[in-house]
Formats: structure tokens, C-alpha cells, sequence
């Protein structure tokens, strides 16, 4: 209602001053003045620029940093930090050049103000000048783009030899976690065999299914690269993980990849937020469905021990069969030998 009432009262405010401005238009018409800019005109122009240029550029900056609170919290794992590099050094260079290329053009339309009787001065070419401001920018521009992909290289590079396999399978509307056990490989999968017990259709027949794990969240040892292997089962999804600064879109019929190393725990991180409710999330970053805002998983960055622990209590994707006897029958035929 509030917020009716504003535009309400903003809109008359404009119309108001579009009415004035008319009003004082015919009266300059009915009074007669011959000079259609005066002197003062451009005086309060020139003035009115600078005003512009601080008001606008103060605004930019209070607002830019008062934002700073809506923001991510420092990245948490090793190629996050390179990447948050690259991002902020962009910026930085964004920046300086908005600042240097807004205060020079407001300045100048302050400056060079109209005056009767000055004539501009007629500069038609400077080959020195051009090539100048030609040639610094493809410098600037190259060094940017070489330094980014020498980061993209590196955090697209072959996971090392000794990183913990993960598959993250997505579907509408949720996030399954499969672990690759003691051997570290995923046994193979093939969506003919998803049945409501084998909901990832994972193999039984390949033996390096037998010590897989499944999980309905994600626990990762911190310090320790990582490999995730991204699946999907129906539509596109992308596995976002915010706070690793780190996505993938999960691809159904294919299997996509990244590896990424975690470095501050759940912990630590409620340390560095102050917020002793923070816990890192694994959301789905594709429109996917209704459902898709809701398609999360939740996730815990811990030590390696904590993690082993954990890891103990998950139930394998195909639990070993129950003995042919009842564990009753057996006791009773215990009881029947001790007689
Ligand atoms: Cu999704």
C-alpha cells in the first residue's frame, strides 16, 4: 500500500514539474525575449553537470558497498579464491576507467561551457593520440584474456590421480549422492535398470558397485580434491555449488565433470559469517520444472575423521542379503543342541 501511495505521489511530482516547465515556457513566449539561451542557461548547465557527476558517483559507490552484505562469503575452495582473483581484478579495472571516463566527460561539459564570442578550437586528427589510446587498451584487454584463460586452464585441468570420486545424480526434483567406496570407482549405471530400489540404476553385475554408497546429502573431507561426476535422469539440470564458486550442468545421456578442492569446513565458515546457522548447499541452477526452486541438497565440509565417521553409518547401494535362516530359528536351534 505504501509502495502505491510513493508511485502515486512520484508520478503527480512529475507531472507537476512537466506542467511548470510548460507554464514558464508560455510566459517567456507572452514576455517576449529575443535570446532563447541566455548566459545564465549555460551557466546552470555547466553547474548542474558537476552536480550530476558527484551526486551519481557517490550514490554508485554507497550503494556498491552498502551491497557488499547480499554477497557470497569468501570462497571456499581452491580454485574459488583464483577465480574471486580474476573477478575482482576485472573490476578494479572497470572501475578506474568508469571513474577517469565519467569525471573527464562531465568535467569537460563543465569546462568548455558556451561563452559568446569563444570558438571552439578545430583539432581533425593527432596520429600520436590514436594510437595511443589504441594501443593501450589492447594491452590492458590481452593481458586480461591471457591471464583468464591461464585460470580457466587451471581449473578445467584433469583431476589428479588421487581425487575422491562423487557422482551427483540429479532429477526433478532432487539431488542423490553416490560414493565410489574403498576401490574409489563408481560402478557402472544404465538408466534401464532405475527401479524405486535401485533409483540411480546402478549395476549389480559390475563388481566395482558392491562397496558404492548412497547418500541424500553430501559430506566432503576438506583439504581433499575431489572429483564429481554429474548425471541426470530426465531433464537439464546444473549442480551449483555457490559457495565453492564452482557449477556444472548435469546432462542427461552424458556424464560431466569437475573436481574441486573444499578448504574451510562447515565451521570455520559459521566463524567467518557469524552465523552459527550457515551450512553449505548444493542447488539446482537451471529452470528445471515447478518444483526446481526447491531442488537442494545439503551440504557438510568437515575433517577427514569427521568424515570417515559419517561415511561408516552410509548404507551401500545394494545391501549384502539377509542369511537364508531367521536369526530365531537360529537361536532356537541353539537352544534345542544345549539341552
Ligand atoms: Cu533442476
Amino acid at each position: 500500500m505504501i509502495s502505491l501511495l510513493g508511485w502515486i505521489v512520484f508520478i503527480l511530482a512529475v507531472i507537476t514539474i512537466v506542467r511548470t516547465v510548460r507554464i514558464l515556457e508560455l510566459v517567456s513566449i507572452l514576455g517576449g525575449d529575443k535570446e532563447e539561451v541566455t548566459d545564465g542557461d549555460n551557466k546552470f548547465n555547466a553547474w548542474m553537470m558537476m552536480i550530476f557527476l558527484f551526486v551519481c558517483l557517490g550514490g554508485m559507490t554507497y550503494f556498491t558497498l552498502d551491497a557488499k552484505k547480499y554477497l557470497l562469503p569468501v570462497a571456499a575452495s581452491k580454485h574459488g579464491v583464483i577465480t574471486d582473483n580474476l573477478m575482482n581484478i576485472n573490476f578494479l579495472l572497470i572501475i578506474f576507467v568508469f571513474f577517469v571516463t565519467q569525471i573527464l566527460l562531465f568535467y569537460f561539459a563543465f569546462r568548455y561551457k558556451y561563452k559568446k564570442g569563444e570558438k571552439a578550437y578545430f583539432y581533425p586528427v593527432n596520429h600520436k593520440l590514436e594510437f595511443i589510446w589504441t594501443i593501450i587498451p589492447t594491452i590492458v584487454l590481452g593481458a586480461m584474456i591471457f591471464y583468464g584463460l591461464k585460470v580457466w586452464n587451471g581449473i578445467t585441468a584433469p583431476a589428479p590421480k588421487n581425487a575422491m570420486i562423487i557422482e551427483v545424480y540429479g532429477k526433478q526434483f532432487d539431488w542423490t549422492a553416490r560414493y565410489a567406496g574403498g576401490d574409489n570407482v563408481l560402478g557402472k549405471s544404465n538408466f534401464k535398470l532405475i527401479t524405486d530400489e535401485n533409483p540411480l540404476g546402478v549395476d549389480r553385475n559390475d563388481p566395482a558397485s558392491a562397496d558404492d554408497k548412497i547418500t541424500r546429502e553430501l559430506h566432503l573431507p576438506v583439504n581433499t580434491p575431489i572429483l564429481f561426476l554429474f548425471h541426470s535422469r530426465d531433464v537439464i539440470h546444473s549442480a551449483y555449488f555457490p559457495h565453492l564458486r564452482a557449477q556444472m550442468n548435469c546432462v542427461p545421456g552424458m556424464t560431466t565433470q569437475f573436481f574441486v578442492e573444499p578448504t574451510i569446513t562447515t565451521d570455520s565458515m559459521r566463524l567467518i559469517t557469524k552465523n552459527p546457522k550457515f551450512d553449505y548447499v548444493l542447488i539446482c541452477n537451471k529452470i528445471c520444472g515447478v518444483a526446481h526452486y526447491n531442488m537442494k541438497m545439503g551440504m557438510v565440509i568437515e575433517p577427514a575423521i569427521d568424515f570417515m565417521r559419517w561415511y561408516k553409518d552410509q548404507p551401500l547401494v545394494f545391501p549384502p542379503a539377509a542369511p537364508a535362516v531367521p536369526a530365531a530359528a537360529g537361536d532356537s536351534a541353539k537352544a534345542v543342541a544345549s539341552k
